[in-house]
């Protein structure tokens, strides 16, 4: 058969849903559950690549898995689709963003339908669909209103080229941009910031109850929010209005011992200094400027720093090494602790000594290497009062006295910074801001959200139109209803992406983002699937604005701690053969190679073998495969079947596709059997399980009960569906071997060929669809039902294996009726005598004794 035309004759229907599920019986309907299963939406670029097929392929047999055992699946899919791309290809093709983006959603569907993904189609969403993005800003707005939502100075990359503000992510090493390869500039302009870090406790605390996530993803968003217990430590100056310095530190016990301190070069106190200081500003300039970390400090003359418990005066320097975004954006230098203040000490006051304030437990006599950075440890002579003190002590006591002196206490701290959400880009979701001389900045009210996105017919430059258009940009005051100007910047697109799964279960909404019963029983999401490449932002964003909007009511997920997924999967990447020249080291592409006639890959010019390796797909590797081009050619389900066979779910999947042949040759098996049957005679729909098995039937049955229990954990429990589709290839074998063996009869043969075609529907669909058709049209039936066909109880054998041992040496195994023992050692002796093996070893044997017992028949014999 061909296999790419059998997907196409199925897919309208396969790809639809369960057709048969409705004739499953009554009872697995009435005990209909609930499953959310996910996979993260796509960005609509077009074309699926391969790391979609992988994910929707897993979902997909998951999702047909649950409906064929009674569950009511919510299996949505949606565009994430606002973003750069589409706002560039707009102004290359001059056409509008939103036509471009249409577009590529009817070619990517029509390709999910291909791969006979069977979604949801009725909960669709697009983030860039006026009525998803009204909501976005209806939940900005809430932000708004809770304090969440604020405007701030902040420091940001601009592309002067590009007109645009970029993430980190997209300034490379040299400080260019990515994108137009011009000098990134560093511009302080108003952005509009989310409060996550107001939420930092509970999203680091609430890990703990994400049993089902992976430990490596948790480990990153823990690192990501970065929590620190330590101490606040207060610093009194006098300093024009300025009274105080605090620091963040992890080592209070160390007070004790600090010589100066180090602000970052963005400390108020510091900007402040620099008006009435030139030089000062020279230093800062010159230290922005350097990509270098430079040991270099600036003095602060004027000021001087009393140590809290110590009483003496610090001298206070401006230190580029610390952090201005971290704690206070100040520490106290502690040289003898600390590597980066043992440093920076040195640097700047090579002659002043470096005096430790702790020691090791196990000193000795002689002087140790400084800097000691030991938190375990003993506090030194100098310390006073806490002499002798272990450091961990010292550190809880002293905190204590900087809290009853009201000069410091407990604190913790997160490296977690709050969200930077103001894009400078056309194609996103508008802030529903607008800016009054009078009343400030004023939110739109609810009523007239959302904020339309006025249509562009073509865009000409980069940078941000929406700023040019007056009849956007102009307005009156909702306020006060003088003329005032709405807020052009747009919203970051993951602010869209944290909240659509709560959008799909109630995407026909129109009064609310959704309804509160409804996300309360459906959210946290059973399973979510997707790439590891979202294991912090976007998971981050989605959990921060699900208890958010948990903590104003908008759900309830109280027993979950508003947490949004439940189980997280998190897909390998696929990568690509990659052929390289061993002469120069570049990658070869297809038509620089040949295959000889002894199979074997060569390149054309040389006649050499290339070096092959598996990589990520790329453009320059010339290693990319084009799902759709696959889907042709091998059709949808020995595609599936390949992508879930090749590799665990978790790993990287190498994609070989020489390695296909194999599923083809089960699918074709599995039709050859249908057919095989079909013509062996007719046989009633309704057949049962014969109730006389013989030995081999009952063998037969046991193993495929076995299959089947393995089958269901792999999709239940384990996740494991590599082995689903070894295991499919086992039961096809062993049904093919006892038939063509003759070990099985052909009621229970058809019996068993009924199961193996409802259970290999999640992963090979049509086929399955197929092999039914097959085998209602030869015998005549109208069986649809599709349930999954439960593992069924053990058969126990009439029969047992016996030990046969001679000499206490076991020789051989002899299987016969269980009673065998039972008529006595003379016919045992008889029995096994007239076997080959038994002639063997007992033949001419002068038996002097025979024990029986269980299953062990053991012989004495003298030589
Ligand atoms: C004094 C001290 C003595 C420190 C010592 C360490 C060792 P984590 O664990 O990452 O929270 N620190 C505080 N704020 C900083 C900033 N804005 N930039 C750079 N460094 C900063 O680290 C906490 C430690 O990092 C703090 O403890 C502080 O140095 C430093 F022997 O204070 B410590
Ligand atoms: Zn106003």
């Amino acid at each position: 058969v061909n296999l790419g035309q059998l997907g196409q004759k199925w897919k309208s229907k396969t790809a639809r849903g369960i057709i048969s599920l409705d004739d499953a019986n009554d009872s697995v309907k009435s005990s209909k559950k609930n499953v959310y299963i996910l996979s993260m939406f796509p960005y609509p670029s077009g074309a699926l690549h391969m790391g979609h097929l992988r994910v929707y392929v897993i979902s997909d047999s998951l999702n047909r898995f649950y409906k064929q055992n009674g569950y009511e699946v919510i299996h949505p899919m949606g565009w994430d689709a606002f973003g750069l791309p589409a706002e560039n290809a707009a102004i290359d093709r001059g056409i509008d963003p939103s036509v471009w983006t249409k577009d590529n959603i009817t070619k990517m569907k029509t390709q999910m339908n291909d791969m006979l993904a069977n979604f949801d189609w009725d909960k669709e969403i697009a983030t860039c669909d006026p009525e998803y993005y009204k909501y976005t800003q209806l939940i900005f707005l809430k932000l708004f209103e809770h304090g969440l939502a604020y405007r701030k100075e902040a420091e940001i990359n601009w592309d002067p080229v590009d007109k645009t503000v970029l993430a980190n992510e997209q300034v490379d090493t040299n400080g260019c941009s990515w994108r137009s390869g011009a000098v990134v500039e560093k511009r302080l302009l108003s952005q509009w910031f989310l409060g996550i870090t107001k939420f930092a406790p509970e999203l680091n605390h609430d890990l703990k109850y994400l049993k089902n996530w992976p430990s490596k993803v948790k480990t990153m968003q823990r690192n990501w929010i970065g929590e620190s217990h330590g101490s606040e430590v207060v610093f009194k100056i006098d300093y024009e209005n300025l009274r105080e310095i605090a620091v963040f530190t992890t080592r209070a016990e160390t007070v004790l011992g600090a010589q100066y301190l180090g602000l970052a070069i963005d400390h108020p106190l510091v900007r402040k200094y620099a008006f009435q200081d030139d030089s000062l500003r020279e230093f800062i300039t010159r230290v922005e400027k350097s990509s270098e970390d430079s040991k270099e400090g600036y003095l602060l003359q004027k000021i001087k720093a009393q140590n809290p418990i110590t009483r003496c005066d610090l001298p206070v320097y401006v230190a580029p090494y610390v952090l201005g975004g971290y704690g206070y954006g100040a520490v106290m230098g502690c040289p003898a602790h600390d590597e980066r203040d043992y440093v920076f000490w040195r640097e700047n006051q090579p002659e002043a000594p470096v005096i430790p304030c702790v020691e090791p437990i196990d000193k000795g006599v002689g002087p140790f290497e400084l800097p000691f950075i030991a938190k375990d440890a003993l506090m030194s002579e100098l310390t006073g009062e806490f002499r002798g003190m272990s450091a961990r002590d010292a550190r809880i006591k002293i905190t204590e006295k900087l809290q009853r002196d009201k000069l410091g206490g407990q604190k913790t701290q997160y490296r977690l910074r709050d969200w930077l959400i103001s894009r400078q880009r056309y194609w996103g979701a508008p802030i529903p801001i607008i800016h009054c001389d009078h009343c400030g900045t004023v939110p739109v009210p609810e009523k007239d959200l959302p904020v339309l996105l006025p249509t562009l017919t073509g865009l000409k430059s980069r940078g941000n139109p929406l700023s040019k258009i007056s009849e956007f940009v102009d307005v009156n005051c909702p306020s006060c209803g003088e003329p005032a100007k709405r807020e052009t910047d747009t919203m970051d697109t993951f602010m869209d992406s944290s909240w659509y799964y709560f959008r799909y279960l109630d995407s026909k909404n129109y009064q609310l983002p959704f309804n509160h019963e409804i996300a309360s029983k459906n959210i946290p999401v059973d399973l979510y699937i997707g790439g590891v490449e979202h294991a912090i932002l976007h998971l981050l964003y989605s959990r921060f604005i699900a208890k958010f909007l948990g903590s104003i009511g908008m759900w309830n997920g109280s027993e979950h701690q508003c947490e949004p997924f439940g189980k997280l999967v998190t897909q390998g990447m696929v990568h690509g053969q990659t052929y390289i020249n061993p002469d120069n080291g570049k990658f070869l592409k297809n038509d620089e190679l040949e295959i000889t006639a002894e199979k074997k890959v060569v390149i054309k010019a040389t006649g050499k073998q290339p070096k092959v390796s598996y990589e990520k797909m790329s453009k320059s590797k010339h290693n990319g495969v084009d799902p759709k081009e696959c889907i042709e050619k091998y059709g949808p389900d020995a595609t599936r079947a390949h992508i879930l066979f090749q590799a665990p779910v978790g790993d990287i999947l190498n994609w070989d596709e020489t390695k296909i042949v194999g599923i083809e040759r089960w699918i074709q098996k599995i039709l050859n059997i249908t057919t095989t049957l079909v013509s062996k005679g007719k046989y009633d729909e309704n057949l049962k399980m014969p109730s006389d098995l013989t030995d081999n039937e009952i063998k037969f049955h046991n193993e495929i009960q076995k299959l089947l229990q393995n089958l269901t954990d792999s999709f239940k429990k384990n996740l494991t569906l590599n082995t689903v589709v070894s295991d499919y290839m086992k039961f096809t074998n062993a049904l093919e071997v006892a038939i063509k063996k003759q070990l099985i009869g052909d009621v229970l043969a058809l019996y068993n060929l009924k199961k193996l075609i409802n259970v290999i529907y999640p992963v090979v669909p049509s086929i399955s669809e197929e092999a039914r058709e097959l085998l209602n049209e030869g015998q005549g039936w109208h069986w649809k039902s599709c349930s999954w066909p439960e593992p069924e109880a053990q058969v126990e054998s009439n029969t047992m294996d016996f030990q046969v041992i001679v000499n206490g040496k076991m020789k051989f195994m002899h299987n016969t009726r269980k009673d065998f023992l039972g008529i006595g050692s003379e016919n045992v002796i008889a029995e096994l005598l007239s076997l080959p093996q038994g002639k063997k070893h007992l033949a001419n044997k002068d038996i002097k004794k025979v024990i029986l017992k269980k299953n062990i028949i053991s012989f004495i014999t003298c030589k």
